[in-house]
């Protein structure tokens, strides 16, 4: 039951180094020593190299590096083997300290205070209690609603939005195209922690941004394919938003050029929100490998129809 790794090589060293405490029973290999290919049955990447599917012929699951699978082009790999993501709680509380952190610093207009510092300004603006915030997230899967029960806890208003009804205490669960005008009519700051399929592409527009109350903000931490950037510097410029913090860009990395990152209303982060921590994510990966071999179901499955 050898895994292969084939992505970033210091991260690939941690967690060698890591599962080889945890569990030495498990061989790890690093791309390209992939040795006896017959021996590989787990592969973890986060783009598979072209053509591995021909050269393992005995794999037998495919692990996500991270919570994502977008990046995957899941008609390459073969049926039979299941797509697994990685949910971990590291994972997760990075993330939720992330979106935190973004929240407060709209909530307490620091986008506009650092404006002002670098022009020497000295103007306050009113003062406002996170009880009389509204945020609304969109997307209530293990990162939303985690971050949802933050959001409570720091007092915030606190809204979301699924696919399927959600139910969340002390957080006011939305669910659907039918219900999505009134969750956002009602987000003062918006979230997005969807996954990125076909129908969550390019979300984050212009009509989206339309419907939300006039002056309100983005954190955009999901995929840079959910919002269309041109809408974004529209919407900022003619002050329906009133600003921004972005984790993910279209491309990623954001070239030098690019207006989004001189706008004195968004703040940019290189797609830092959360990373796999190599501790728990070494378990979760020990804890889906004898669920696989112990024929029960793997955490964080992915349902190739849904794309997530
Ligand atoms: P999950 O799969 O656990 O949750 C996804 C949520 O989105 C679910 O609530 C789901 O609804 C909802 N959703 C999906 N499609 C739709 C739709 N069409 N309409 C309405 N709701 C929808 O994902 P995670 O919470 O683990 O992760 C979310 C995303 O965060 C990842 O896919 C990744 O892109 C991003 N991410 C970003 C990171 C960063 O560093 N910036 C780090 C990690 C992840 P339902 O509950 O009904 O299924
Ligand atoms: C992820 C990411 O999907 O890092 O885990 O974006």
């Amino acid at each position: 039951m050898t895994i292969l790794y084939t992505s970033e090589a210091t991260r690939g060293a941690e967690w060698a180094s890591v599962l080889a405490r945890k569990a030495p029973d498990i061989p790890f290999r690093i791309w390209p020593d992939v040795g006896d290919p017959d021996e590989i049955h787990y592969l973890v990447s986060w783009i598979p190299p072209e053509g591995i599917f021909e050269r393992i012929p005995k794999l037998e699951a495919l692990f996500s590096i991270g919570a994502g699978v977008d990046q995957l082009d899941l008609a390459k790999v073969p049926a039979h083997v299941p797509v697994v993501r990685m949910v971990e709680p590291g994972l997760i509380a990075g993330m939720v300290d992330y979106v935190s952190m973004a929240v407060l610093a709209i909530h307490r207009d620091l986008v506009f205070y650092v404006g002002q510092q670098r022009q020497r300004v000295w103007q306050s603006k009113r003062v406002v209690l996170a009880q009389d915030r509204r945020v609304g997230v969109l997307g209530l899967g293990m990162l939303g609603e985690a971050v949802c029960e933050r959001l409570v806890s720091l007092g915030f208003q606190t809204a979301g939005w699924s696919r399927t009804r959600r139910d969340i205490d002390g957080v006011r669960c939305f669910a659907g195209k039918e219900q999505m005008d009134a969750f956002l009519a009602g987000s003062d700051i918006l979230v997005c922690l969807l996954p990125l399929t076909p129908a969550t592409q390019d979300i984050l527009d212009a009509g989206l941004f339309a419907k939300l109350p006039r002056g309100a903000s983005l954190v955009s931490t999901g995929r840079g394919g959910h919002l269309n950037q041109d809408d974004l510097l529209a919407a900022l410029d003619s002050e329906q938003l009133s600003c921004a913090i972005l984790d993910v860009t279209i491309p990623e990395p954001l070239p030098a050029e690019h207006p989004l990152w001189a706008h004195p209303k968004i703040l940019i982060t290189p797609h830092v929100a959360s990373k796999p921590q190599a501790e728990t994510a070494m378990d979760a990966l020990i804890e889906n490998i004898r669920r696989h071999r112990a024929g029960q179901p793997m955490l964080g499955l992915v349902d190739r129809m849904r794309g997530y």
